[in-house]
């Protein structure tokens, strides 16, 4: 049993609260989620696809590897698992995720994309540096959150997400987005950070879920524990709300229908957003 960092559990928040919560707050976290058969189907899918990064010492576009600290070759991430198993189309569906993600930006949902992010033990390099979502895949308005389905514990130790609670009232911010396509992005404006008193660790147990608005402020270190954190990512957005700049073909299932219906219309936020085609290299600008 992991000790639950100081948030209030959804489970046990009635979805006038977990609105209420979300909007004040910016995210939601789900101890309990899945059921023990559930999280086994995921565990024995992510195992089968697996098999075909055995060996691999270079990124393709279905894994992204890293080298662990014993330089052997480990995969961080798993791209699109919707096409590589349906147990992990299947949980795109999850009556009880949708019904929280209904809850909070609508009835007609779509899905943007899914990734598995993968921590191998003793790895330096699977880490994620403090970012919001929004800038990578700027939409019509900011209905789109991530859900973080966990099947390991998340801990500190093993690099459990950070989040800066109410983070996400101050909007989108710049970021400077890497040229080699790892994910490796900086924010622009880092005074945003220059207060760790704010940051708030969010370990999930296995089976749990967290979810985080499109602007919260988030991160994740490394992991330096000998337990792996594997957790499948969900992007969904209200079907009204539409990408900016066409969005990127690769990613599958982009724009699936998981509930409700398309209105075909989008509903539009004012502002002036960057957007990811404008690359800057922030290694090229210190260099
Ligand atoms: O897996 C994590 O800890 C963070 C993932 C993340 O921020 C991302 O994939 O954009």
């Amino acid at each position: 049993m992991i000790a639950h960092a100081p948030f209030r559990s959804a489970n046990d928040l009635s979805l006038a609260e977990q609105k209420a919560y979300y909007e004040d707050q910016g995210y939601l976290v789900f101890p309990e989620l899945l059921s023990a058969e559930e999280l086994a189907r995921l565990r024995s899918a992510l195992a089968e696809v697996l098999v075909d990064a055995e060996g691999l010492q270079a990124s393709n576009a279905k894994f992204s590897v890293t080298q662990t600290d014993d330089g052997g070759w480990s995969p961080r991430r798993i791209y699109n698992p919707t096409v590589r198993h349906p147990a992990f189309y299947d949980l795109v569906f999850h009556p009880k995720i949708l019904d929280c993600v209904e809850n909070l930006i609508g009835p007609d949902i779509q899905l943007h994309h899914t990734k598995i992010n993968l921590k191998p033990p003793s790895n330096r390099q699977a880490r994620f540096e403090w970012h919001q979502d929004y800038p990578f895949f700027p939409h019509t308005n900011f209905d789109l959150l991530a859900v973080m389905v966990y099947f390991d514990d998340s801990t500190e130790e093993n690099g459990c997400l950070s989040i800066i609670p109410g983070s996400h009232k101050g909007g989108p911010r710049n970021h400077l987005f890497a040229r080699d396509g790892a994910f490796s992005s900086q924010l622009e404006d880092k005074n945003v950070l220059t207060d760790p008193a704010r940051w708030l660790k969010v370990p999930v147990p296995a089976g749990g879920m967290e979810l985080h608005h499109c602007n919260m402020l988030h991160s994740s270190t490394a992991n330096r524990g000998t337990r792996p954190r594997t957790a499948m990512v969900i992007q969904y957005r209200a079907a009204d709300n539409a990408e900016l700049g066409g969005g990127n073909k690769d990613r599958a299932h982009n724009g699936l229908q998981v509930r409700g219906t398309n209105p075909y219309r989008a509903r539009m936020i004012a502002g002036t957003f960057k957007l990811p085609g404008q690359i800057d290299d922030p290694l090229q600008r210190d260099g």
